[in-house]
């Protein structure tokens, strides 16, 4: 059986549905905490609230549906941690630490998210390496790398079954994305649809690697079904789709609402974090080693996102 904690957020409530289809229904449990879940998440298969920072009451989930691998999801994004690095420190690390000891203790295989966030302003921006420099300044970043470090250390020291991708920003239309610095690029398809403009909190020409929902939770079940023997590396892949500016995805969605007009209001805060991270991974390792391929572009991304969100939204354009 699946456990996904962080089951109800961005990732999280779309990866439980995935792996359902996959798997069956009663084989995954969702473990959710922040948010409340939705109807169709209880509705289909199990359903516990587990704070990740509980280790008790997250090994009696683990215990009490026998899980034999955990997705473990849970954390406190780029922007919000800034506001709260204590907080973050404690979600990120103090969660993930409970969760990598129930693993080796009940021998699971572990999935654990990194970011590009795990590379810093003096990691190389273009084609960035799958091993280079990492000394990100933001406490998410430090987070993440700290995250690769662990699951590193529980492979090697104790056999443990860890791995994870470096996510870059996530597009998806079911659940919006909580305090990240990537979240223009989803806020953006709500708000030209609603009110055909958009004032963006970065500067036009920020280009940042991005990825749609459908391949991040693609990347998240093949990582894990994926020959461990092909595997050189494990915590974290470089994964990518695209790397678009806010320019280049305003100009993308005129194809389709050609009154959609953006405006920029940059957030000094949220900048600096952006312009500290890679503006285009390179994923050939991800690519070699477990035949990692994403299928949306930023054309096909942004039709689809348009023509789901309309619906969802119940408006037309
Ligand atoms: C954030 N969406 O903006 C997350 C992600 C790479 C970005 O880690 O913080």
């Amino acid at each position: 059986r699946i456990l996904v904690t962080g089951g109800t957020g961005q990732i999280g409530s779309e990866l439980v549905p995935a792996l359902r289809e996959v798997y069956g229904n009663e084989n995954v449990v969702c473990g959710g905490h922040k948010r409340n879940p939705s109807e169709d998440l209880i509705e289909a298969g199990p359903y516990e609230v587990v704070d990740a920072v509980d280790a008790k009451a997250y090994a009696e989930v683990v215990k009490k549906y026998k899980i034999d691998t955990i997705y473990h999801l849970p954390a406190i994004l780029s922007a919000k941690a800034e506001e709260n690095p204590m907080r973050a420190w404690e979600v990120n690390i103090s969660g993930l630490i409970n969760a990598l000891e129930i693993a080796r203790e009940f021998k699971c295989a572990i999935f654990v998210p990194s970011s590009i966030a795990a590379f810093g302003p003096n990691s190389p921006k273009w084609k960035t390496p799958q091993d280079t420099i990492q000394r990100p300044r933001t406490m998410y970043g430090v987070t993440k790398v700290t995250g690769e470090l662990l699951c590193d250390y529980y492979y090697f020291k104790y056999g443990v079954d860890t791995r994870g991708v470096r996510y870059p920003g996530l597009i998806s239309y079911k659940t919006l994305p909580g305090g990240g610095t990537t979240d223009y690029a989803v806020e953006i398809f709500y708000e030209a649809l609603k009110n055909k403009k958009y004032t963006c909190y970065l500067k036009e020409d920020t280009r940042m690697d991005m990825m749609y929902m459908p391949d991040a939770l693609k990347a998240a079940i093949q990582l894990m079904e994926a020959d461990p023997n092909r595997l050189i590396h494990r915590n974290a892949f470089n994964v990518t789709a695209m790397a678009f500016t806010p320019k280049e995805l305003a100009e993308e969605i005129r194809k389709h609402i050609p009154e959609f007009q953006i405006t920029y209001n940059v957030d000094p805060v949220r900048q600096n974090i952006a312009d500290s991270w890679p503006d285009m991974l390179d994923d050939s390792c991800a690519k070699q080693e477990w035949g990692w391929n994403p299928e949306y572009d930023l054309p096909s991304m942004v039709s689809d996102m348009l023509e789901k969100l309309s619906k969802k939204l119940g408006v037309s354009y």
